[in-house]
């Protein structure tokens, strides 16, 4: 979630320049339980700051029902519903607060699950599976989770680690031991954002390890995951990996155990597939995808699978070169336009040709579907003129750099000079080759469009101030005119001016201050918010509008994950823009979450002072709401002051707790969350 850059108006004659407000909204760090099994109640704790006043716990889908029980400023209690018939996989929910509002992931499984019991850090004392297990575990530093199950010679298992695909911060490794702890399998960074995977095909009867732990033993108190593990089938990908609209497509899916499956379903039982048959690492099923499914990812559920597998609805036609029909370069695979090619790029520099004919001069996109419906794919388009020559290529559309969002895949427009034939191919950009790799080649027509896409999902906008919403133009199929964007739907007493993103990709300075550019334009929409506006929720809809070749395109924006807050990127479930109008407060105190006496029962920090008043007077810091014995020195802040140095003592030397107030002229204008003392040591 990226926050608004909250500017000021200058009303208040300019005093205060371009102060930035702190982060001073709700921020969700770990939610434990992180899912749960649908058709029952589940309490769950979520952890982070700023979570004091939490309101309401609410989803995007109908099927969940939250319900706060207890809201403090680092955790929140809240009790989950969960319908039946709620479509496994990930949910978005939002905590609400008079202060902002926080997205989170929840993750809904058919299994039944429990949760790890601690110490389980040896073999010894590790706890026993019973498969289907789904558990739910922490990893705090140097933490160890051992489980330890019974399997048959050749029998294969599969481990999987939910956790960073949940938004959680743990950097998930998982082992397979044999009964006498040599390591069998292992598994670090199977999907894109750093989650384990292990498919284990046990070589004998007996008794065997798992092994859950932190990448370099990394971990902490919030940092949480979800085990599935059993015999359960798992599926790698659905080919072809996407259907027409109103057509009956067959999908072969991979991945292993596949025997048993008997039910398929698209999405929250849209449709549901006919399995025709199975094998060990194969199922065949017929699938007719409904006349009016929304275009776009869907999710493809397998009964009894450990994860969805993406099934994107498409307009074109679709072909299926997975069975290497297309990988010969002198005989590529002829296909008419417009087409989506599905294919997996198996091997190491397996590269997949098409031929394709145009019968006059025209503008043609190549666009790739991979590392965007979580493969581990980084797909490059090349094309070639029917002589040979290379025409025209693309590996990324913008620089990843780590420091934006990344998009591995392409989006070459081009115009072909004349009536001809002419070759695409693609392959993986550093010649990897794995039979997960899957892609989606659409090739056809330019039909100049854009996108809007709000860079991120939650924004608080202060009263009496201006704040900055970051949205992003991307333009696609050769789009080249200005868009303009505007918000509606704005809660009372807000106003917006529409901005204009011109036909230029937004620069950005990397970490060398080398100049980078993003894969769209960046427009900073100002929401000005008059000092009475009501104190409410709201949800903002942005649009964009433009002209080429005369013709009117005009599309609605949505909110989008942001990379600091969620590993993974994508639109969120809802579209609109969460806001919040709230005051900011008159001063903000930046302080530790505890700290720890000393010998002598004393301890001091700094707190930084962030003035957003008129910040005429000088600033008086007192104790508030502290546990018995505890005093605190300080002296009162000046208004250049940016920094405060606290000290404290407890008569005590026991745990206690306080807040910091600062108080101009004796009122009130800031509050900092509550920091816990604790006994000595680090
Ligand atoms: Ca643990
Ligand atoms: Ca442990
Ligand atoms: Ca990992």
């Amino acid at each position: 979630m990226m926050r608004a850059l909250t500017l000021l108006t200058g009303l208040a004659l300019g005093l205060f320049g371009q102060t930035k407000i702190p982060p001073i909204w709700p921020q969700i760090q770990g939610t434990f339980p992180h899912g749960g099994q649908r058709g029952t109640s589940v309490t769950v704790t979520l952890s982070g700051r700023n979570l004091q006043g939490a309101k309401e716990l609410v989803f995007a889908s109908a099927k969940l029902r939250g319900e706060i029980v207890k809201a403090e400023a680092y955790r929140v209690v809240a009790k989950i519903t969960l319908a039946a018939d709620t479509e496994p996989g990930r949910h978005d929910f939002r905590l609400l607060c008079g202060h902002g509002s926080a997205i989170g992931y929840f993750d809904v499984n058919t299994l039944a699950e429990r949760s790890e019991k601690e110490p389980n850090d040896s073999r010894e004392k590790a706890e026993g599976l019973v498969f289907p297990a789904l558990v739910n575990g922490i990893l705090k530093a140097g933490d160890y989770d051992y489980f330890r199950f019974e399997a048959k010679a050749g029998e294969r298992l599969t481990f999987d680690v939910l956790a960073t695909r949940n938004g959680a911060n743990t950097d998930a490794v998982i082992g397979v031991l044999d009964g006498q702890g040599a390591e069998l399998a292992y598994s670090d960074d199977y999907y894109g954002f750093k989650d384990p995977h292990v498919v284990f095909h046990a070589p004998q009867d007996g008794a065997y390890y798992l092994r859950v732990y932190g990448s370099s033993e990394a971990g902490s108190d919030v940092s949480d995951y979800r085990l599935v593990a059993g015999r359960m089938p798992h599926v790698d990908l659905s080919m072809p990996a996407g259907g027409r609209q109103g057509e009956t497509v067959e999908l072969e899916l991979r991945g292993v155990n596949l025997g048993g499956v008997k039910r398929v379903t698209l999405g929250d039982g849209m449709a549901e597939g006919e399995v025709l048959r199975t094998s060990g690492d194969r199922a065949r099923v017929r699938l007719a995808v409904p006349k009016g499914l929304r275009l776009g990812e869907h999710r493809l559920h397998v009964d009894g699978a450990t994860m969805p597998v993406p099934f994107v609805v498409s307009q074109y036609r679709e072909v299926d070169v997975s069975d290497g029909s297309a990988r010969n370069r002198r005989d590529p695979k002829p296909v008419d336009l417009p087409v989506v090619a599905n294919g997996v790029l198996d091997r190491a520099k397996a590269t997949d040709f098409f031929v394709f004919r145009v019968e006059e001069a025209k503008t043609i996109v190549l666009d790739v579907e991979g590392m965007q419906l979580g493969y581990l794919t980084d797909p490059m388009v090349i094309l070639y003129d029917d002589a040979g020559k290379r025409l025209a290529y693309q590996d990324d559309p913008t620089t990843n750099t780590g420091k934006e969002p990344a998009n591995l895949d392409p989006h070459l427009v081009f115009r072909l000079p004349k009536a001809g034939r002419y070759v695409a191919a693609v392959r993986d950009a550093q010649f990897r080759g794995d039979p997960s790799f899957l892609y989606r080649l659409t090739i056809k027509e330019a039909k100049p469009d854009f996108s809007v896409k709000v860079v991120g999902t939650d924004d608080t906008l202060y009263r009496g101030r201006d704040n900055v919403v970051l949205v992003r133009v991307r333009r696609l199929e050769g789009w080249t005119s200005p868009v303009e964007v505007w918000a509606e739907n704005l809660p009372a007493g807000v106003t917006v001016k529409p901005v204009v993103a011109e036909p230029k990709n937004t620069p950005y300075t990397g970490t060398c201050g080398e100049t980078h550019y993003l894969d769209g334009t960046n427009v900073e929409v100002v929401f000005r918010v008059s000092g009475d506006a009501p104190l409410e929720l709201g949800q903002v809809r942005f649009m964009g509008r433009g002209v080429m070749d005369g013709e009117t395109v005009v599309r609605t924006g949505k909110a989008r994950y942001f990379r600091n807050r969620v590993r993974f990127i994508g639109d969120a479930e809802e579209e609109l823009l969460r806001v919040t109008v709230a005051d900011a407060p008159g001063v903000v105190l930046t302080v530790p979450e505890t700290m720890r006496l000393d010998a002598k029962g004393q301890t001091k920090f700094t707190a930084i002072v962030t003035r957003l008043d008129s910040g005429k007077d000088t600033l008086e810091l007192t104790l508030e709401a502290a546990t018995a014995g505890l005093l605190m020195e300080v002296r009162p802040v000046a208004v250049t002051d940016t920094r405060a140095e606290v000290v404290v003592r407890a008569a005590e030397k026991a745990p206690g707790e306080f807040v910091l107030v600062g108080r101009v002229g004796g009122v009130v204008v800031g509050r900092s969350h509550p920091i816990q003392v604790r006994r000595g040591g680090m």
